[in-house]
């Protein structure tokens, strides 16, 4: 699954901490888009979709919530609890947001501005659309397309 756990180098002295991140170097792509989710009730889920293109990392920048992943195949769970742990998601993955505690403060870096016509919203469309760009590819592969 293409999904990875990126640690970010923490520069620290007695004053704090500090972690820096750069297009390309920390972060497998250009950044276009940046935006924090935050205030979310522990109760509440988010996510639930898949992009066809976008990729993105994650990063609780304070707090904590869970991360679950799915590639139509598998499904995965991270724990995201600190500021120097970012999760790199490919296009293609079903993610789901949940657990989230009352100080998390979700930082996004994404690789495309925003829209909604990326979205799969729905879990077996999703499912379907994986599968089809299977086929798709292994024509490629064979030389058929
Ligand atoms: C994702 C996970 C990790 C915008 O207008 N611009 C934006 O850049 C974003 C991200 C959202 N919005 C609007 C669309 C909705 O009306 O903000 C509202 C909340 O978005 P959504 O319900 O999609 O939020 P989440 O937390 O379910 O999902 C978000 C991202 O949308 C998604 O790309 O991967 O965080």
């Amino acid at each position: 699954m293409n999904v990875k756990l990126i640690e970010f180098e923490i520069m620290g002295d007695e004053r704090g901490s500090l972690v820096a991140i750069e297009e390309c170097r920390q972060v497998p792509f250009r950044i276009k888009r940046v935006y924090y989710i935050f205030g979310t009730k522990p109760y509440v889920q988010r996510g639930a979709h898949a992009h066809k293109e976008l990729q993105q990392v994650l990063i609780a920048v304070s707090g904590s919530c869970t991360v679950v992943v799915d590639d139509g195949f598998e499904r995965r769970e991270f724990e995201m609890n600190s500021p120097n742990k970012g999760l790199f998601i490919d296009k293609l993955i079903w993610r789901e947001m949940k657990d989230f505690s009352s100080d998390c403060v979700l930082l996004v870096l994404a690789n495309d501005y925003y829209s909604e016509f990326d979205y799969i919203r729905n879990y077996a469309e999703f499912k379907k659309y994986v599968v089809s760009r299977q086929m798709i590819n292994v024509q490629k592969s064979k030389g058929l397309m």
